[in-house]
This record gives structure tokens, sequence and C-alpha cells, in this order.
């Protein structure tokens, strides 16, 4: 473990780039954060930066032998204390968070509307069950109605979610009776998503809510507007328009790059554009297109979470994880990184200007200087993508041929496991059901349930907590659900086909994956899609057998390498829906010992979930553990069982028996 944590990475694919980067003189956030320390201040969150009388940078406390003089010393200009400021930071990463989830929510609902008003040719309905269901949801009138009305309708009342100014939204209603109450009762049930961001960003503005518990519940009610709002409106209409996932064989990681094709890589988040740049990359006159400019065809890849939409969807192969985003330039054969928004780091413009990539900007919101603009028109979808991959084909005899070198490093991959999926999965196409998975949690073959989920992180060995948290949880019988980088970094350690159940997995949970035929750690997609994850929760409890409320399972989650402020509204989201969560890397409150002991104890007597930081992924894993065994035992389903490390040969002898 100590030598894993000294290296930049665990995968060799990205240590092999990092050399090349290295040898080549070129700047990568790997080496960056070598060369900047965080701000200590800054990183406990104790630096106020919300009036112009600040900055204002609160010490370390220090400690019990702080007398209440030195306490009252330890304020800003303003008076405000540590707790307020680690509080206001705080739930300003949630609105932030909550924000760029939902406006890609509402840029997503934007897109739907064009197709059902017949403004855009270019998209249809993909998943009419979907679109049906969600109409009940909704309470829409199906009838003899045609599918493009029934949409419209759905597309209004999605849009109306983001402005509502009073009543609760409508996907609320999908949560646990008992946690809907729950919300009710501390008055945290979100109103509209706009309107909880507005109202988090008004009570942390200068002098105005400064109790750290009543600044929470905004944070709580925002984050809500969240997970069970934007978040899960992006992901119900993305699975309408473009499909719901199912099972999908794909690769991941440089290896995927292919030296005689252009090769296009789709980076950001939003799906729309990927979609189509997926259904036009083969099109006869580029693929002809392409071989007139020497290129044998087109390689179309994913990075980051538009790369989970699409392999999800289609099998298109992924390139990498957040991380390796500079580093798939350095390969030297990206003919174009074409962005959109989020997680997009503004050092690939630098990287591609050393090479011959063209970095592409396609949305207004999100525009990097010194890149190329090609934006992507949402009335005639098909054309922009055309357009793009041109511009990518063009530049293919630009290669620098003694740049060039792709690692020969790629992993098998199966995903695509949504809700609905899962459902199906277990119990089949006529009696689909969440029963199986209960039953196997009860008798405890399934010890419990592990959302692992989040970034990389420079400040930690990129892909290692992931892989070290995710196999200790395996080793105990605890099924990993994953979305985001933290998906990508389990696939490229070969955890997400059904072969690592026997190599990974506790016997229990072994034999379970090996039974249904499926990966002990399941693919649920972006980071969007953690709303997928309250939905299976949700139908785990009403299965019945574990409880009535998310907060009653033997489940728990986490964001071992987690950097980014939707991050952070996605781990209150959880918490506040009831589950216990655990953040690795470096924690944003450290500076306030009383509000970080709020998050780490107090959370859990309002909500049943709380937060808890762990830097070491495998005592985090077994952090987890030991609340799901506590689980268990509430519910009175616990077995005397120890944690139990599981090597080959043990694993043999048990063959044996
Ligand atoms: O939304 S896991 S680094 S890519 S923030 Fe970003 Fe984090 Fe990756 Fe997707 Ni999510």
């Amino acid at each position: 473990m100590a030598a894993e944590k000294q290296a930049k990475s665990i995968d060799k694919a990205t240590l092999e780039m990092l050399a090349k980067a290295s040898a080549e003189g070129i700047s990568t956030a790997f080496n960056r954060a070598e060369q900047m320390k965080p701000c200590p201040i800054g990183s406990d969150g104790s630096c106020c930066k919300n009036c112009a009388m600040g900055p204002c940078r609160i010490p370390l406390a220090k400690g019990k032998d702080e007398t209440p003089e030195e306490h009252a010393k330890r304020v800003g200009v303003c008076g405000a204390t540590a707790e307020t400021i680690a509080a206001r930071n705080f739930v300003r990463m949630i609105a932030a968070g909550a924000a760029a989830h939902s406006d890609h929510a509402r840029r997503v609902v934007e897109a739907f509307k064009l197709m059902a008003e017949g403004k855009t040719k270019d998209f249809h309905i993909i998943d009419e069950q979907k679109l049906l269901k969600l109409a009940l949801d909704f309470g829409i009138k199906i009838g003899d109605r045609t599918n493009q009305e029934i949409a419209l309708d759905i597309a209004h009342i999605c849009e109306a979610e983001f402005g509502k100014q009073n009543g609760e939204l409508l996907f609320t209603r999908l949560a646990p009776a008992k946690r809907q109450e729950i919300w009710r009762k501390i008055g945290v049930m979100p109103r509209g998503i706009d309107r909880e961001v507005v109202e988090l960003m008004h009570r942390t503005h200068m002098g105005v809510d400064q109790d750290y518990q009543n600044l929470m519940l905004q944070g709580s009610r925002t984050a809500l507007a969240d997970g069970w709002g934007g978040s899960m409106i992006a992901t119900e209409i993305q699975d309408c328009m473009f499909g719901t996932p199912t099972p999908t064989l794909s690769e991941i990681n440089f290896g995927v790059f292919k030296e005689e094709m252009v090769n296009l890589v789709i980076h950001g988040h939003e799906p729309a554009l990927a979609e189509m740049l997926a259904a036009v990359s083969q099109d006869s006159e580029l693929v002809a297109y392409a071989k007139a400019k020497g290129a044998q065809g087109i390689n179309l890849a994913g990075m980051c979470c538009t790369a989970n939409e699409i392999m999800m969807r289609h099998g298109i192969p992924i390139g990498g994880n957040y991380l390796q985003q500079e580093l798939a330039i350095v390969t030297g054969v990206i003919e174009a990184m074409v962005v959109d928004i989020q997680c997009i780091m503004q050092g690939l413009q630098e990287v591609a200007c050393c090479y011959h990539t063209r970095l592409i900007n396609t949305d207004a919101r999100s525009r990097i200087t010194g890149a190329d603009w090609l934006p992507f028109d949402e009335y005639h979808p098909r054309e922009s993508a055309k357009a793009i991959i041109k511009a990518a084909i063009d530049n293919f005899p630009n290669r620098m041929k003694h740049k060039v070198r792709i690692p020969e490093v790629k992993t098998s991959l199966i995903a695509g496991f949504s809700h609905e999926t899962i459902n199906y999965m277990l119990g089949g196409l006529f009696r689909a059901s969440y029963r199986p998975l209960n039953d196997n949690i009860i008798n405890g073959r399934i010890r419990g349930l592990a959302g692992v989920v989040g970034c990389n992180n420079a400040r930690t060995t990129h892909d290692s907590d992931h892989v070290m948290m995710i196999k200790e949880l395996l080793k105990n019988d605890v099924l990993v659900l994953s979305t985001g980088c933290a998906a990508m970094a389990a696939a490229k350690a070969g955890l997400m086909v059904p072969e690592a159940a026997r190599e990974f997995c506790g016997p229990g949970l072994a034999e379970v994956c090996e039974t249904v035929g499926m990966p002990p750690v399941l693919h649920m997609g972006a980071c969007v899609d953690n709303s997928r994850i309250l939905i299976a929760a949700t139908a785990v409890v009403k299965d019945g057998g574990l409880g009535d409320d998310i907060s009653d399972l033997p489940a728990a989650g986490a964001a071992p390498e987690w950097m980014s402020e939707k991050a952070i509204a996605i781990g209150q989201y959880f918490v506040s829906s009831g589950v216990y969560t655990v953040f690795g890397t470096t924690f944003p409150t450290a500076g306030s010992k009383e509000f970080s002991e709020y998050l780490f104890q107090g959370m859990e007597e309002l909500y049943g979930g709380k937060w808890a930081f762990e830097p070491d992924p495998v005592k985090a894993a077994d952090l987890m553990i030991a609340h799901i065994d506590r689980k268990r035992k509430a519910l009175g389903i616990d077995k005397a069982r120890e944690r139990v490390l599981y090597d080959m040969a043990m694993r043999r002898e048990l063959e044996k028996e």
C-alpha cells in the first residue's frame, strides 16, 4: 500500500503517458499538484471571502486548551466564527454542485421539448415505457394521445420544476413514504430547484444566516433538489430520449485509441452531442472522407461522464477518467477533443497546443481561451456532429508522427446497470423484482450495498483509493454500485466483468454474482445518474424485509477521491436521504471542529444518515462495513460473522470443500 500511495497512479497507461509528458516537457495536473500545495486555510474551509472587509482567515483552534477569550478572538472582521465560515463555504459548494447537475438537466429538458414540438427531427423517443411511466408519475393523461403530445406535457412539467415557488418537487414522491415525512418534519422538502439554489446563495451572503445548523437545513434542501430533482430529471429524460441503459460490453483506457484511424474524444457531461456523434461517426460519407485523408476510419471514444453515457447506451469505448484527460492528448493520436461542460481542465488547451490536437468548445456556457469554437446547434444536432467530425478528419494529416505512442493497455467492462436492468436481471422479464437481492441480503450472502462514486483527485494516487476500497468491500461480501470516475477506476482494475466475482469477492457475494452472471461492481452511469442509486435503494426498501426507510438498509456510500463541488452536493443528498457517507482525500470543513462534528455525528439524529471522513480507503471501507453490520443487527438479520480476508489459497480450499 505504501508503494501505491507514493505513485502518481496505479494505472499503467497513465504512468506511461506521464513519463512521455515529462520527456516532452508537458505540464499536467499531476505535476502542477506537486508544485502547488493546497492553501491550508482554504482547504480547511476557514477562509471567508464573502465581503470586501476580508478575505478573513481563521486560524485553527489550539485544541482543548483554548480559552473562551482565545476562541472569541478567532473570528472574521464581522465577527463570523469558524463554524459559520466553514458552514457557509460548505453549503456554497452544495449550491454550485446542485446548480451544475440541474443546469445540465435543464438543457436536456430543452432538447426534449424541441423534440416533442417537432422542432428537431434528429432526436426521438427511444424508451417509450419510461415515457409512459413518467406520465403516470406526473399524473399526465395517456389515453390515445401520441408520444409527442405526452412528451410535451412532461417537458412542461419538468421545466416548471426548476422555477416552482411553492410545493414539493414531484420526484420526491418516489422516495419511501417515511423519508418524505422526515423531510417535511425537518422542513427540508425541496421546492423549485432554482429557488433553493438562490435562497442558499442569499443566506450565505454577508450578514444573513449565521447559525451553522440553520445553514445546513438549506444545504440539505438544496442538495435534495439536486438528487431528487435536477439529477433525477436529467437521468429520466435522457433515458426517454436516448434509451435506458442495458448491460453492454465495452473497453476502457488509452489502448482504445487507434493509430491508423481518426481519433475523436468527446469529453464532458451532457449526452446530446455525444449521442449524435455516436450516430454519425460511421456515416459512410464521413468514413469515405476520412479514408481520402489517409485514415482507415473514424474512432470515437469518451472521456469522463459523457464517456459513461455513450458507453452504456452504445458500447462506445472509454478513453479514461478525469485525471487522464490531458494525458489522452499526450498519446499524439487525438485529432479532436470535443468538450461541453464540467470537469474540463483549462490545462487541456496548453497540452493540445503541443500536439496537433484541436480542442473544440461546443457550449456557450463553457469556453476555454484559445480553443476552437464549433457550437452545438440543438435544432440541427446531426449537422453539428458532422461538422465536428469533419474538423477532426481534416486534422488527421497534421499528426506529428514522431510524437505518437498509444499505451497497449485496455480492459473489458460490462456496464449499463440501470435500476430497471437490475430489476429485470434479478427477477426476469415476467417477475422483474428486487426480491432475489433482498433475500440474499437477508440470508447474509450479500452483507450489504455500497455506492462508491465520485472523482479523481491529484492530491492522492490516481484510481488507487477507489480500487483499494472496492476490493475491501467485495472481499467482505458487499455488492458495489458505482458511477462517474470511480466506476471507470473499477473498470480499469478489471472489476466490472462477471469473472471478477470469483477472484475478488467473499464466497457469498461470489455465489450470487456467479448465479446471476453479473459483475460484483455494477456500473450505474455518470455522476448525474447517482439518482439511479437513490431509486435502487428505494426499490430495495419497497420490496420489503429490510426496514421501511433508506436509513434502515445495510448500505453506505463513499467518494474516496472526490474533488468537485458536485461530489459535495451528491454526498449531502445521500446523507439527507439517510445514507452513511464516507469521503476520502481531504474534507473541506476541518477548520471547524464543532461544525465537522455536526456533519459527522449531529446530522444522524435528523436524517438517519451522516458524513464521515477517512483518507485511508481500507479503513474507510471498514467503517462502511461496520455501519452495514450495525444496520443488519438493528434489522435482526445479523449472523455471527467475522471480517475475513480471503487469498487465493483459501479460496481454493473452500472450493474443495
Ligand atoms: O460528474 S466523477 S471528476 S467527470 S465530478 Fe467530474 Fe467527478 Fe469525474 Fe463527471 Ni462527477
